[in-house]
């Protein structure tokens, strides 16, 4: 069954598949509960724990599960840009989610020619633990940078699976394989050093989790967001597991990645819908964009978009409003403070509380 599995998938153009019948991953509870001690984990991941260490909590009947890694970023180099934004690669072209979910239900529904069984499909949709489940179905090692690596492939690959009550017998629970040897480059180039030496990422700094937050993001975290508008690549452009398949020439035309600043500062609700809702980067909406484009401007000093940014603070969000007075005193400080001086009196207490935080004191 395994093989006549495989070829159904290289069929579909999927080179990568594996198998496992692990369903019990508790023997991962220390390091979920260490990860919540450590105050590591973000609100993107189901914080019971219960919920994330069996399989059979989303499939009762589940005996083994299928799954698959798609390349994504090939041929990519990062645009070197004064004045745009840039969304992370993994966010090129179709929605990864619908991507994957789409080819892991064509391989289920040619399976099911043959054989009858029930399935449900995960793409970093499920509370269980994606990269784990894969590392086990053999789809590749943990590296530094905490990502699943593909020995062919590298680590840009998105990952899915397939849970079934399939009775596919497999190996037990893969051991973790040093793959990285004395290489730490990606701990030392992680912008806000997310990574952790000893192993782990502590979320809360990574620049990955600050351009999706709803939540306040510290003022020390800002200038190591560049010109993120979505997500970060750092830790896996650095890596080099990733020389092959970014050597790769390929027909993609990255250019969608580059983010015209003052365009999305003037853009409607309707217009962002229309031009991105397509792509995964997009699902928390607008003014997350907007905010990391505040951001931006602040850190690559657009000083030619200071009246645009001002204008900001008479935005309706309060968010807005914080983002776009830290972004004028990065652009002119002193100007800056004339203008927080004037609007201040109409503030609420938060808004009121931000600008004399960026004032160092007094207003
Ligand atoms: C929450 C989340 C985030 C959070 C937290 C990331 C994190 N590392 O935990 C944020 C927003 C920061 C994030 C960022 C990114 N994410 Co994310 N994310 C998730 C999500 C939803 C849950 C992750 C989770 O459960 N973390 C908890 C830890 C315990 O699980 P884990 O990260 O898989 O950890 C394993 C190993 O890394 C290692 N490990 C973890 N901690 C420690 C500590 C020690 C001491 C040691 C030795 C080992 C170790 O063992 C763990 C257990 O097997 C998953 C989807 C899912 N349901 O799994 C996607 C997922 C992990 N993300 C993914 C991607 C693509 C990204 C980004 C590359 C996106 C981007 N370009 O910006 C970055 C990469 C950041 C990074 N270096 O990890 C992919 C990863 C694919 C891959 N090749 O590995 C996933 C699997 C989604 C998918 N199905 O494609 N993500």
């Amino acid at each position: 069954m395994e093989q006549k599995i495989i070829e159904i998938a290289n069929s579909l153009g999927i080179d990568e598949i594996g198998f496992t019948s692990v369903l019990n991953y508790s023997y991962l509870s220390d390091l979920l509960r260490d990860r919540l001690n450590k105050g590591y984990s973000c609100e993107f991941e189901e914080q019971n724990i219960n919920k994330r260490i069996d399989v059979r909590n989303i499939m009762p009947n589940c005996k083994s599960i299928i799954a698959i890694a798609v390349p994504y970023a090939e041929g990519y180099k990062k645009p070197v840009v004064k004045d745009k934004g840039l969304l992370s690669v993994v966010s090129y072209g179709e929605d990864y989610h619908k991507k994957l979910s789409s080819i892991l239900k064509s391989i289920a529904e040619e399976i099911k020619k043959d054989i009858s069984f029930e399935y449900k499909v995960c793409v970093d949709t499920s509370p269980l633990i994606d990269r784990e489940i894969c590392k086990n179905a053999g789809i590749g090692n943990y590296g530094k940078n905490m990502l699943l690596i593909n020995d062919k492939l590298g680590s840009f690959i998105n990952i899915g699976y397939l849970l079934t009550d399939l009775e596919i017998l497999s190996d037990g629970v893969a051991e973790n394989i040093d793959i990285c040897g004395e290489c730490d480059i990606c701990i030392e180039s992680c912008p806000n050093k997310a990574l952790q030496k000893s192993g782990g990422i502590n979320s809360k700094k990574c620049v990955s989790y600050l351009t999706q937050t709803k939540d306040y993001i510290p003022l020390e975290y800002r200038k190591n967001m560049r010109n993120q508008i979505y997500g970060c690549d750092m830790c896996q452009l650095v890596c080099p597991k990733n020389r092959t398949n970014s050597e790769k020439s390929a027909d993609n035309d990255y250019r969608s990645l580059v983010i015209d600043l003052e365009e999305l500062m003037k853009m409607s609700n309707k217009k962002f819908l229309s031009k991105y809702k397509n792509m995964s980067g997009s699902w928390r909406g607008k003014n997350i964009w907007k905010r990391n484009a505040l951001i931006a401007i602040g850190n690559l000093k657009l000083k030619s978009m200071f009246g645009l940014v001002r204008d900001e603070l008479n935005n309706e969000s309060d968010m807005i409003k914080i983002y776009a007075a830290w972004a004028l005193t990065e652009l002119d400080r002193s100007k800056s403070m004339d203008i927080l001086h004037n609007f201040i009196k109409y503030e609420n207490d938060k808004v009121r509380e931000e600008f004399i935080k960026l004032a160092g004191g007094g207003l």
